[in-house]
């Protein structure tokens, strides 16, 4: 289907709505390629306005006939909606339309997957569905009547009445049209109760396929977990009779917080521990979280237009990493949020799709749910919070709660609650809203008459769009140390607000060790010349364990850098320093399992970048290889000791405890795979009795080459479980020898079990290639060709996961001339595809026009 022609929209056209709706009476009269949907609308006037234009967005629908207060109507219909005049006064609209669930392959308004009819509206599905004022500033009460024949039958809100055939819902709470929801379909429930603070009673359940209801105890704890959590953290309960969650195998994301009625990908809810890793178990207890406590950031209080959608995602990302904090261990959440921060939105945030978290003008609004928006937005939060303490945080969330419920609102509205409680001035703290890009922030210290200085300096480099930046507020969190470890200064935060800036400590007898930006306060590149000596040092001694992990990263980075340039072999203070902490008893496992890993092989492509140089993605992977084997011998004896001493004997849990001992443990193997050539890893394969260790191990073997007998034998145990297979498709991939890379996973989209259509098979196959960069970036080039054959076959069927992949390309800008024409060579090419989506060409355009 072709995409309405493409519109550049802008923050600073936003015009409030013409009308406002009063309430919605929806008929959905299910049919597989004949679906009826009959609206009964009360609008009204909306006195802000100054248009009296009557329009409503509709696409891809096939309109019956329309009323205006009983009689019928002849509206102009064009590819985005309908014209059509109206009183200016209040009326009834009606209409019926009629679509096709079941040949809507891009999943996105009213879809089928496996038999079941599910939703998905955000951000502008529903005008798929109905025509309807498709925008978040339009809120109303929704009352829906699902005709059909199949036993479950849900929509949002609380049941009100049911027969055969058909069933009643009503939602008391105004809704803009992206949180509508409606699911039907041979499901079964998992259920479960909870009671609010204030008493209430609250039905939960989560409804699934028959097969899958023993895979919903994890995710119905994490919900309660989640209702007790939001109620003490934030003073927040729920607020109907009724929460459900339903499982969907084919959505292009993971999960949707639609009002009562969350609709999740499986992979986001369905956890066994025979068939789930812990860092499964891990992402749905924090999904769970996320589309929970959506329900106050989000919708309670939504966003009056998309350009504020960081309003509730950065603000619901923050609650849902506070959430495991404290549910696990907050250092090892720290640490791994800030793996996925520089993973993910700093190499958006230096590519030419870089764009501030509030963006000022989208095409395509679906491309605009980034890690930028997203977990930028969050850091965004969290350095606001360490601004003004965790006291005044709360008190301004309390405000903004009660000041703004119900309404559709703004960053404008968000910070002013902070304003007004705190009496502060955050206009520069908001240009983190408007300036794209990640600050470098460098540092110098000196000593002098037990005065310690430390000066600091912050660029933030231009990006797509913006030229000139501004400085930005820091929050930078200092603690100072003796040579003996002992802590002179505990963490101090330092407010930077210039482009250079000094801070002294005064009174002290000995030139200390800084230790700068503990807990990462602040979403920068930070650059300090030192030896690798102070950073083994505060590896061993930081009181902070974010910044201890740091040292030892800053140290296997400047490790592989050196390497990767002229073959300089490891210091023996970084491997040293490795082995001690690796043994430290008194630390945390899931820590130690943390330190043993590498930085990522893009992370030394962007650091080898800022350094002016080009990066060679095969001579990373090399030397990464090296520095894993060199580290495998040098802890040759301590190897198996660690294995050893954190095997579990008690029954399978997914906490943060067992898991912490099996992160070691296989980071443990990993290593030692590398010396027995797969002994123990064959073993543990072997006497596997949940998937952390069965894929671990199955891991290990393919990279030991031994992998051949084990892929066959994991693929005939898993053959019915369509998550584990995705796990099976993405691992061949993954772990195949870079020249091999390309071509394995085209061998796979050969395999019987493979599918397009549905978005986890996809990703774990296409997008396990364009994540392996040695094997994506192959100086081939049919790394490139390979994805660009797929996006080029997906687009016309899922416009929206096809975009997201071509992100695969932003990094084009960092590589050599050969591969930049290789890659740019593939992107014209799917360009050049007649009836390319609108989602696809605009990211392809931006990724090839701005030279990031
Ligand atoms: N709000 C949804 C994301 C919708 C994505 C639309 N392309 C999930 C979430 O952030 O919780
Ligand atoms: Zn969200």
């Amino acid at each position: 289907m072709r995409d309405a022609a493409p519109q550049t929209i802008y923050l600073s056209d936003y015009t409030p709505p013409a009308y406002l709706v009063e309430e919605v009476h929806l008929t959905f009269r299910l049919a597989p390629t004949s679906t009826r949907v009959i609206s009964h609308i009360r609008f009204a006037p909306n006195p802000e306005a100054a248009s009296r234009e009557f329009f409503l967005h509709g696409e891809q629908l096939d309109l019956k006939w329309a009323k205006i207060d009983g009689a019928e109507v002849a509206p102009v219909l064009s590819d985005d909606g309908l014209r059509c005049d109206a009183p200016d006064a209040p009326f009834t609209w009606e209409a019926e339309v009629e679509i096709s669930p079941e040949t809507n392959t891009a999943l996105e308004g009213l879809y089928m997957s496996n038999g079941m009819y599910c939703t998905q509206c955000e951000a502008e599905g529903f005008r798929k569905i109905t025509y309807y004022p498709d925008r978040p500033d339009v809120m109303s009460v929704f009352t829906v009547r699902i005709e059909g024949d199949l036993p479950v039958m849900l929509s949002n809100g609380n049941p009100t009445a049911t027969g055969d055939g058909w069933a009643e819902w009503h939602d008391p709470w105004p809704k803009p049209a992206y949180l509508f929801a409606l699911v039907a379909g041979d499901l079964v429930a998992h259920s479960g109760s909870f009671t609010t603070a204030s008493g209430r009673d609250v039905d939960l359940n989560i409804y699934v396929r028959k097969n899958d209801i023993g895979k919903c105890a994890f995710g119905m704890e994490a919900l309660k977990q989640s209702m007790r959590w939001d109620e003490q953290a934030y003073g927040r309960e729920y607020d109907l009779d009724l929460f459900n969650i339903v499982a969907v195998d084919d959505f292009n994301m993971g999960a949707m917080e639609n009002k009562g009625l969350n609709i999740f990908n499986s992979s986001a809810v369905l956890a066994s521990p025979e068939t789930s890793t812990d860092a499964n178990f891990e992402r749905i207890e924090a999904i769970i979280a996320h589309e929970y406590f959506h329900n106050w950031t989000g919708n309670r209080i939504t966003c009056r237009d998309w350009f504020q959608l960081c309003l509730k995602e950065g603000l619901t990302v923050f609650r849902d990493q506070q959430f495991t904090a404290d549910m696990r261990s907050e250092a090892v959440a720290r640490i791994s949020d800030v793996i996925a921060l520089r993973g993910r939105q700093f190499r958006e945030d230096n590519g030419p799709l870089a764009h501030p978290v509030r963006p000022e003008s989208f095409v395509e609004i679906n491309n605009f749910y980034t890690a930028t928006v997203y977990e930028k937005g969050a850091e965004v939060i969290r350095m606001l919070r360490t601004l003004i303490g965790a006291e005044a945080y709360r008190k301004g969330c309390d405000l903004y709660f009660d000041r703004h419920d119900g309404q559709a609102c703004t960053i404008e509205d968000w910070l002013q609650v902070f304003e007004d409680t705190t009496g502060r001035d955050l206009s520069q703290f908001k240009r983190w809203y408007a300036q794209a890009g990640t600050p470098r922030l460098s540092v110098t210290d000196s000593f002098a008459d037990g005065t310690y200085t430390l000066r600091f300096t912050q660029t933030t480099p231009p990006t797509p769009g913006q030229d000139d930046k501004q400085p930005q507020v820091l929050p930078i969190a200092v603690g100072l140390l003796a040579e003996d470890g002992t802590e002179i200064v505990p963490t101090t935060i330092l407010e930077m607000t210039e482009a250079s800036q000094s801070f002294t400590f005064d009174g002290l007898t000995a030139k200390p060790i800084p230790s700068i930006l503990r807990g990462f306060s602040a979403p920068v590149i930070l650059t300090r010349d030192t030896t690798a000596s102070e950073r083994a040092f505060l590896l061993a001694h930081d009181t902070d364990p974010f910044n201890a992990w740091e040292a030892g990263r800053a140290l296997a980075r400047d490790t592989l850098l050196a390497m990767v340039r002229d073959g300089t072999p490891p210091q023996t203070a970084y491997l040293d320093a490795l082995a001690t902490m690796a043994r430290d008893e008194a630390r945390d496992p899931a820590f130690r399992a943390l330190c043993l890993g590498l930085p990522s092989q893009d992370e030394i492509a962007q650091a080898l970048v800022d350094a002016g140089e080009t990066p060679d993605p095969e001579a990373i992977y090399d030397a990464a290889q090296t520095l894993r084997q060199m580290i495998a011998e040098h802890l040759q004896d301590t190897l198996p000791r660690l294995y050893a001493a954190h095997q579990i004997a008690d029954a399978y849990a997914p906490n943060a405890e067992q898991s912490g001992k099996r992160a070691l443990a296989n980071a443990a193997l990993s290593y030692l795979t590398r010396i027995d050539g797969g002994v123990q890893a064959g073993a543990q394969y072997e006497a596997a009795t949940n998937m952390t260790q069965q894929l671990a191990a199955l891991a290990c073997l393919i990279k030991a080459g031994k992998g051949d007998g084990a892929v066959a034998d994991f693929y005939n145990q898993w053959r019915e479980d369509r998550l584990v297979i995705d796990k099976w498709f993405g691992l061949q991939v993954a772990l195949a020898a870079p020249r091999d890379v390309a071509q394995v996973a085209e061998k796979l989209t050969q395999h019987p079990d493979f599918t397009m259509q549905n978005p986890n098979r996809f990703r774990a196959t296409l997008g396990a290639l364009a994540m392996t960069p040695a094997g994506f970036h192959h100086a081939s080039g049919e790394g490139y060709r390979v994805l660009a054959d797929w996006l080029i076959k997906l687009d016309p069927l899922n416009p929206q996961t096809t975009a997201r992949m071509c992100s695969a390309f932003e990094t084009w800008p960092r590589y050599d001339e050969d591969r930049q024409a290789k890659i740019l060579a593939q992107i014209d090419r799917i360009l050049a595809q007649e009836g390319l989506s609108r989602d696809s060409t605009e990211m392809l355009t931006r990724i090839r026009d701005a030279k990031g």
